[in-house]
């Protein structure tokens, strides 16, 4: 039988390492030792990644790598690039990396070369978004599109919009992105005022095509559409689909012809690489999206080719192992420092939570461990005039990662300045703190008398030992967005295969799914079924003052 992984060796080892870490504080280790960051940080082209804040020693991290040795992750890794079905509990492969698959090398899964297909769909993806954006392809009054709405949900909107939103100081003024993403009709009321249906093509992505809140929403531009031009033929010109099930675009009236195909061997949370990134090709232009492929790329190969003890994803997934599985940090902050990055909290929360945040292994019995951590966090700066209180001074520790750019992509004036110099500072007073001693100084400095003193010394002291990890992009452009997203992909596969635990369903997900659908039509017809008195109570409620 194989053991579970915390019988492992090297789990042991970590648990007593732990055990002794638990009294170190991380100023001690910089002060043991001169060349802490060169020991603990690893660069990539375009990427500087440094972990020596992280309560981690030599030995912590030979025993990570060890453990990720015992856990067959170079093995894992690979059977996932090779196509191999290891999403065992739906039985299909893990490919997204086939989609970026730049060296174009043949991968064959039951019996077809994705690769080929791959190739097939970008190419209809170029001459698609190069139509549109030269002003070609027309609207039922004849005129070019001006607004592209993305309509979809979850991953097949959280991966486009947070790169629309990275990438928008590069665009020029050809076309408009907007997206609908709720069922709330507020969103799509509010972006149907700004549009015109002359010049609007929608863009409806849905992997299934049968996710209701999508389909609501496709439905309500359609019936707006339909309203504008009179008739069913605009649809036609109007709307373009991405999804696998061609029966249910045909049904709801797109033409095969205008439909983006993706694969079932693409997650939802893992598809911006494919046609499901079509909003951002159209936004930016084809080779802006190419660009995104290029950086991911860049990161699959080294993922695959580095060393473990300097592969920064491998390196991403054992820290966040050792964060929450042996220190018992169960939260981790995403911090920004950049104003392109502002969704990439909302991304990552989708991306590790919903792909780790469970609670079996691969066969199916309870771990006896902590999974993954609570995922958050926004912008830096606007976050320290929010919730850095709690990360400085709360009872609870929260590891947390510094995301900064080298050059800003808009220089105005010394705001990049400012803003790295917080960077800098903030991970630096989460790793020092400050003592007593430094705070008595400080007060006394300022003329404050020693009763006073005295009442507010504890309130001032920061105990530090904080861990974080600090990445430096040389500038978010296309290509370093495809670096950094494949980076956290990969490090979200490493904490699954270490954890045991199948990153690549949803089961969580597909139950909310069919959740509502009973009490929508008790809502529709104004009753209310058997619930727990809770429920029906707020129904009758809610009915009644709907009447
Ligand atoms: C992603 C999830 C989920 C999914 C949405 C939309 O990995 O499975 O977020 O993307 O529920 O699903 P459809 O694309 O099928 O509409």
């Amino acid at each position: 039988m194989v053991a579970s992984r915390s019988q492992l060796t090297s789990w042991q080892l970590l648990k007593e390492q732990a055990d002794v870490l638990k009294d170190v504080h991380l100023q001690q280790l910089f002060a043991q030792d001169a060349n802490r960051f060169s020991t603990f940080s690893v660069e990539i082209p375009g990427v500087l990644f440094d972990y020596s804040k992280q309560l981690v020693t030599e030995k912590v991290r030979d025993a990570l790598v060890s453990l990720a040795n015992e856990c067959e992750l170079t093995q894992w890794r690979d059977k996932m690039f090779a196509g191999e079905k290891i999403n065992i509990t739906e039985g299909r492969a893990v490919l997204h990396t086939a989609l970026r698959n730049r060296a174009k090398t043949p991968i064959v899964v039951d019996g077809e070369n994705v690769t080929e297909q791959v190739e097939t769909e970008l190419a209809k993806i170029k001459g698609f978004v190069e139509k549109v954006r030269s002003g070609q392809w027309l609207g039922y009054t004849g005129k070019a599109v001006k607004d592209v709405v993305s309509i979809g949900v979850g991953g097949s909107n959280l991966g486009p919009q947070m790169a629309t939103e990275a990438l928008a100081s590069y665009v020029d003024d050809t076309l408009n992105v907007h997206y609908v993403s709720n069922v709330d009709g507020v969103q799509i009321a509010h972006v149907l005022k700004k549009v015109n249906p002359e010049t609007t093509l929608f863009v409806v992505s849905s992997k299934t095509f049968t996710t209701s809140e999508t389909m609501t929403n496709a439905s309500t531009a359609v019936k707006w559409l339909r309203a504008a031009a009179g008739d069913n033929s605009a649809i036609a010109k109007h709307f373009v689909a991405v999804s696998t099930n061609l029966e249910k675009t045909a049904a709801f009236g797109i033409a095969d012809e205008n439909v983006f195909t993706m694969w079932d061997w693409v997650g939802g949370r893992f598809s911006m690489w494919s046609a499901i990134g079509l909003p951002i090709a159209l936004y930016l232009g084809f080779d802006a999206f190419i660009d995104m492929l290029e950086g991911a790329f860049e990161v699959d190969t080294h993922f695959q080719q580095a060393p473990l003890s300097d592969n920064i994803p491998v390196l991403m997934g054992l820290l966040s192992v050792w964060n929450a599985s042996f220190l018992d940090h169960r939260a981790q902050a995403i911090l920004p420092y950049d104003q392109a990055l502002h969704m990439l909290p909302a991304y990552l929360q989708q991306g590790e939570m919903e792909s780790n945040g469970k609670s079996v292994t691969f066969a199916g019995s309870a771990v006896n461990y902590t999974t993954v951590p609570l995922i958050w966090g926004m912008t830096g700066i606007n976050g320290q005039h929010a919730f850095y209180q709690y990360l400085h001074q709360g009872t609870t520790i929260v590891p947390a990662d510094f995301i900064g750019s080298v050059q800003s992509q808009c220089e105005v004036d010394d705001h990049h300045t400012i803003l790295m110099s917080n960077f800098f500072a903030q991970s630096e007073a989460m790793m020092n703190g400050v003592s007593a001693q430094q705070v008595r100084e400080e007060l006394a400095a300022k003329g404050v008398n020693e009763e006073q003193i005295a009442q507010l010394v504890e309130h001032k002291v920061h105990q530090g030992n904080r861990p974080t990890t600090s990445i430096l992009l040389d500038k978010v452009d296309a290509k370093a967005l495809g670096r950094l997203i494949a980076l956290y992909e990969h490090k979200i596969f490493v904490q699954g295969i270490i954890l045991e635990i199948c990153s690549f369903d949803q089961w969580g997900v597909e139950l909310g799914k069919g959740l509502a659908k009973n009490i929508e039509s008790e809502l529709r017809d104004n009753r209310i079924a058997e619930h727990d008195s809770s429920t029906s109570g707020l129904m009758a409620y809610y009915q009644a003052k709907r009447q």
